[in-house]
């Protein structure tokens, strides 16, 4: 039977499974660059770099290795601007009888392919993506019948699971589950951070620079710089570099940020692994093996491999088994426009600064950037989960709905009730200080709150906490919080409350 065999943008590993029992004599691949998914968000250009050059790479790879493969480039004038239009011409042009493909990663997608068997008048066979530890059918059957959700015990499973980091007689390897209260350090530039993994982009990769530059000129971001790897076997080059250079550290400073490093020790691995051009498990074993040659510390390897065996697949879970309502939740009843910094850098915030400015530099921020700068912004500022959603959606190399939506909206916002995540990460600007150095060259002054120079995120803490009372001035973990607040004297209490309402009024100046 002849089938057309759909590879995704992000899907660009022979191990799909898509891809298991085709035969190269009769099957066709088909990859397309399309408008459709190159415009459904204002996708950053160095994403759109990686994944068109990543497909080109991926595509040439497959025909050497002796597949036939259509492979349309983007161009605006394509008649196929939809991956349904491109599979619909050539099901026409070769007479195909069925389309295969694996399971995409966003709602948005999966909708459009179910509808495909019918607009296509072909049978279309959608198979489950093995690139994860747990499938969607497990997390679902582990997540029946709990009020809350948590990360830990699902991650204690996959231990079990995978056996990574266990010891033969079933025990987490150096006696804990989680080494995360060692992973708090502040960074004073002691051990110096490694660069990241480079490579010089080549002729493919120079060719959709140009082709990025000009037709998406509109979108966030900048090509300049271009540095990242778009092969597996480069991507293989960037976890080797990882593991030697900044493994070592990354569980001390994972909490950290500086206002001199873009990347501190963190893998920067993210864009590779949603892609498929490295595998999860791969990924993981390189970083158990490093810690039992003594080349990394349990806490660094321990912290490292949970946040792909417990974080990556958690979210994930919820994502599959909530959508398409989670995308519309907004519990805390969030009315305000995201400010448009968000999308220049331009405040004087420097630590919202920085990790804007890094953001349109380099597709990429570091989790604790993400989560406590610009996310507990947001939070404190009650912007819409939607409008900053698509802010995260557009603005990393490595977003993808399902990963993004729930770290946003659930982890971050804190919109979907409490259901991922226990409390929110709401800091005023002492978390920012004790674990930066922003503070010391920011025009705010970080102790004060109620002056005109005083931090925005602390009156807005408190604003935050004070409007917030109904949804969590019952929360176990919150109490100390309300404890704190109403021991305030009265005149300043309200000195907060007028400090940041002068904020939220004037959002885009700050
Ligand atoms: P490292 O710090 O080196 O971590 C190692 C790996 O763990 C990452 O490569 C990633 O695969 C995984 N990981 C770590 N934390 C998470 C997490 N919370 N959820 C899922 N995987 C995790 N990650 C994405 O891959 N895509 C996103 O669109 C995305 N959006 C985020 C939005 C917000 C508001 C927050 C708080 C986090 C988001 N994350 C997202 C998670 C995390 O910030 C990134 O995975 C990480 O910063 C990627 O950089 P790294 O590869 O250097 O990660
Ligand atoms: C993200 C993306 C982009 C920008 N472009 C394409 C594309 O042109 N062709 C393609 O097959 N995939 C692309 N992708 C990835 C898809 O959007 C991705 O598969 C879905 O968002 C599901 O994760």
């Amino acid at each position: 039977m002849a089938n057309l065999i759909l590879i995704l943008g992000d899907q660009l590993t022979t191990d799909i499974s898509a891809l298991e029992d085709a035969d190269p004599k009769t099957d066709r691949i088909v990859m397309a660059e399309v408008h459709d998914e190159a415009s459904y968000t204002n996708h950053h250009k160095k994403k759109l770099v990686l994944l068109f050059s990543g497909m080109r790479h991926f595509a040439q790879q497959l025909k050497t290795d002796g597949w036939q493969v259509h492979y349309q480039r983007y161009h605006p004038e394509n008649p196929g601007q939809s991956l349904e239009a491109v599979l619909a011409q050539q099901i026409k042009d070769h007479g195909s009888e069925r389309v295969i493909t694996t399971e995409c990663g966003e709602w948005r997608l999966h909708e459009q392919v179910s509808q495909w068997q019918e607009s296509l008048g072909v049978p279309v066979e959608i198979r489950p993506d093995s690139r994860f530890f747990a499938t969607k059918q497990e997390f679902a059957a582990w997540a029946e019948g709990r009020k809350q959700l948590r990360m830990e015990f699902f991650y204690r499973e996959m231990r079990r699971k995978t056996g990574l980091l266990m010891t033969s007689d079933g025990q987490p390897e150096g006696g804990e589950w989680n080494y995360d209260a060692d992973n708090r350090r502040k960074w004073t530039g002691k051990p110096a951070a490694p660069a990241p993994f480079r490579i010089a982009p080549d002729a493919i990769t120079g060719e959709v620079i140009e082709m990025v530059d000009t037709h998406f000129k509109d979108h966030f971001g900048t090509t300049e710089d271009f540095h990242f790897a778009v092969t597996a076997e480069d991507a293989g080059q960037a976890l080797a570099h990882f593991i030697d250079f900044a493994l070592p550290c990354f569980g001390d400073f994972q909490d950290a940020m500086s206002d001199d490093e873009d990347w501190l020790f963190h893998s920067i691995l993210s864009p590779y692994i949603n892609c498929g051009l490295l595998d999860p498990l791969t990924v993981c074993e390189a970083a158990a093996r490093a810690w039992y040659a003594g080349q990394a510390p349990i806490n660094a390897v321990e912290g490292f491999i949970r946040q792909i065996l417990g974080w990556r697949e958690f979210v994930r879970g919820i994502y599959w088994m909530t959508m398409p309502g989670y995308a519309r939740e907004n519990r805390l009843g969030n009315t305000r426009d995201l400010p448009w910094f968000y999308w220049t850098g331009d405040t004087r915030m420097r630590c919202m600064h920085k990790a804007i400015d890094a953001t349109r530099r380099n597709a990429y921020a570091h989790h604790i950037q993400r989560l406590m700068v610009t996310g507990n912004f947001a939070l404190l500022a009650g912007v819409r989960p939607e409008e900053i959603c698509d802010w995260y959606l557009a603005v990393y190399a490595d977003a993808y709905d399902w990963v993004e939506l729930p770290n946003v909206l659930g982890m971050v916002m804190h919109a979907d009730g409490g259901y991922l995540g226990s409390k929110p990460y709401a800091a005023s600007g002492k978390y920012i200080q004790r674990q930066s150095d922003h503070c010391k060259n920011c025009h705010y002054n970080v102790n004060k709150s109620t002056e005109d120079d005083a931090c925005p995120f602390n009156s807005l803490y408190w604003h935050f906490i004070d409007r917030h009372r109904d949804d969590f001035a019952n929360n176990p973990r919150m109490g100390m919080m309300y404890r704190n607040w109403d021991r305030q004297k009265p005149e300043r209490r309200a000195a907060l409350l007028a400090r940041a309402n002068d904020l939220l009024d004037h959002l885009d100046t700050i």
